[in-house]
C-alpha cells in the first residue's frame, strides 16, 4: 500500500497539554507518527512518498478563512503579546449561556474576535487541551497536504492509500480547532472528492472519540455521509456532540450516523458496530470511503476505555474492505505509543486482504480473541 508521510509534522513539537486545568504529559506527540512510520517501513509492503503542495483553496472550501488566519499568526501573537507560556491555550471561551436572552442577530453583531491572543484562542478553540506551538501551523498545513496527496493516489487508481496525518483532524469544525486537531484533514478530502468526481462520499470514523468537526461540517449536506463509532459522549470527549439521535438536517437529514459504545467495549462489541457502520455505508451511493482511523480504541490507550486488541484491527480493516470501495485512509488519534505501529500494520494489511503476523522486532503485540 502507498503511504504518504511528511517529516514536517515534527514541527508540531508538543510535550505538555492541560487536562482540567493542570499540566500533564502530552498525548498527541511526534513519537506517534514516527512509531507508525517505523513499523510500516519494517513491514516491507508499504511504499512511502512525500506530499505535494495543494495550497489553501481546499482548506477554505471547508474552514472559515478567519480560522486559517488565526492559526497562521497565533504563535507570533503569543510572542508579540509577551505571553510567558510554552504553548498557547485559551483564557476565555464564549460559552453559549453568556448570550442567553440576546437575539441571534445581536449575538452575530456583538461577538467579535478580540485582539488578546488568549481571547482569540477562546473565540476559535473548543477546549484547553489542544496546545499550539511555533510549528503547529506548518505541521497542520503539511497534514492537509498529506491527506490530499493520499486522495490523489486513490483518484489516480490506487484501491487504498494511507495518509500518516499528524496533527489529526476530526475535531476541527468549520470555524473551530480543538481536540489536538487544527484542520479537518478527512473533511477537506471528502469535500475535495465530491468536487473532483461529482460522486457522493462516505466517511467512516473509527477513532475512539466522536468526530464532532466532521459531523458539523457535513451536517446539512446530502453528498457526504458521516458514520462514526465512538465512546458515548455521556462520559467522553467531546461531550456535547456524538449521541445516537444526531442524524443531520435539511439535505443532510439521515446522512449522519453515530454509534456510541459503552466503557469497556470488547472486540465483539466493536465488530458488531463495524458491521452496522459498513451496512450504513453500503446502503448509500459512491465508490470512495474516507476512513478516519484512530487507535485510541485500543485496550491500553491512556485516554480511551475500550478493550480492543491488535487482532481486531486486522479484522476491522478486512470488513471495511468488503465494501469493495476505494479507501482514503487518514490517521487520527491513538496514544498508546508502543502498540501504534503494530495496530496500524494490522489494520492496513487487513484492508488490503493481507494476513497479519506480529513483527518480532516491534517488541509489542497484544493478541486477543476475534469472534
Ligand atoms: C484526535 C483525538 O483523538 N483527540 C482527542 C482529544 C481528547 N482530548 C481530551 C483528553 C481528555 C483526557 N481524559 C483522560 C481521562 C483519563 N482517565
Ligand atoms: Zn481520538
Amino acid at each position: 500500500m502507498q503511504v504518504v508521510y511528511s517529516s514536517r509534522h515534527l514541527a508540531h513539537d508538543i510535550d505538555t497539554e492541560t487536562f482540567m486545568g493542570v499540566g500533564v504529559p502530552a498525548n498527541e506527540v511526534a513519537e506517534r507518527a514516527e512509531r507508525i512510520r517505523t513499523a510500516l517501513t519494517a513491514d516491507g509492503e508499504f511504499a512511502f512518498s512525500e506530499p505535494t503542495e495543494h495550497g489553501e483553496a481546499p482548506i477554505t472550501a471547508v474552514h472559515d478563512e478567519g480560522l486559517v488566519r488565526f492559526l497562521e499568526v497565533a504563535w507570533s501573537e503569543v510572542r508579540a503579546q509577551a505571553i510567558p507560556r510554552a504553548f498557547l491555550s485559551a483564557d476565555t471561551y464564549p460559552n453559549l449561556a453568556m448570550f442567553e436572552g440576546i437575539s441571534p442577530d445581536a449575538v452575530q453583531r456583538l461577538v467579535r474576535e478580540p485582539g488578546h491572543v488568549g481571547g482569540r484562542a477562546g473565540y476559535w478553540g473548543l477546549d484547553s487541551a489542544a496546545p499550539l506551538v511555533a510549528g503547529t501551523y506548518d505541521a497542520a498545513r503539511a497534514a492537509v497536504d498529506v491527506a490530499l496527496t493520499t486522495m490523489d493516489l486513490v483518484l489516480g487508481g490506487e484501491r487504498a492509500a494511507y495518509g500518516l496525518c499528524r496533527p489529526p483532524g476530526h475535531h476541527a469544525a468549520r470555524s473551530m480547532y480543538g481536540g489536538y486537531c487544527f484542520f479537518n484533514n478527512a473533511a477537506i478530502v471528502a469535500d475535495a472528492i465530491t468536487r473532483a468526481t461529482g460522486e457522493r462520499v462516505a466517511i467512516l470514523d473509527v477513532d475512539y472519540h466522536h468526530g464532532n468537526g466532521t459531523q458539523q461540517i457535513f451536517w446539512r449536506r446530502g453528498d457526504v455521509r458521516y458514520v462514526s463509532i465512538h465512546a458515548d459522549p455521556e462520559r467522553a470527549y467531546p461531550y456535547f456532540l456524538g449521541r445516537a439521535d444526531e442524524s443531520g438536517e435539511g439535505e443532510g437529514s439521515g446522512e449522519n450516523l453515530n454509534i456510541p459504545l459503552r466503557a469497556g467495549a470488547t472486540n465483539a462489541d466493536y465488530l458488531e458496530a463495524t458491521d452496522r457502520a459498513v451496512e450504513a455505508i453500503a446502503a448509500g451511493p459512491g465508490s470512495i470511503v474516507v476512513v478516519s482511523l484512530g487507535f485510541d480504541t485500543y485496550g491500553l490507550d491512556p485516554i480511551g476505555d475500550f478493550a480492543l486488541t491488535t487482532d481486531v484491527y486486522h479484522e476491522v480493516g478486512h470488513r471495511i474492505a468488503t465494501l469493495d470501495r476505494r479507501l482514503v485512509i487518514l490517521q487520527e488519534g491513538g496514544y498508546h505509543r508502543p502498540s501504534l505501529g503494530e495496530n496500524a500494520r494490522a489494520w492496513l494489511r487487513g484492508a488490503e486482504g493481507r494476513a497479519f503476523d506480529p513483527l518480532p522486532s516491534s517488541g509489542f503485540t497484544e493478541r486477543g480473541t476475534v469472534a
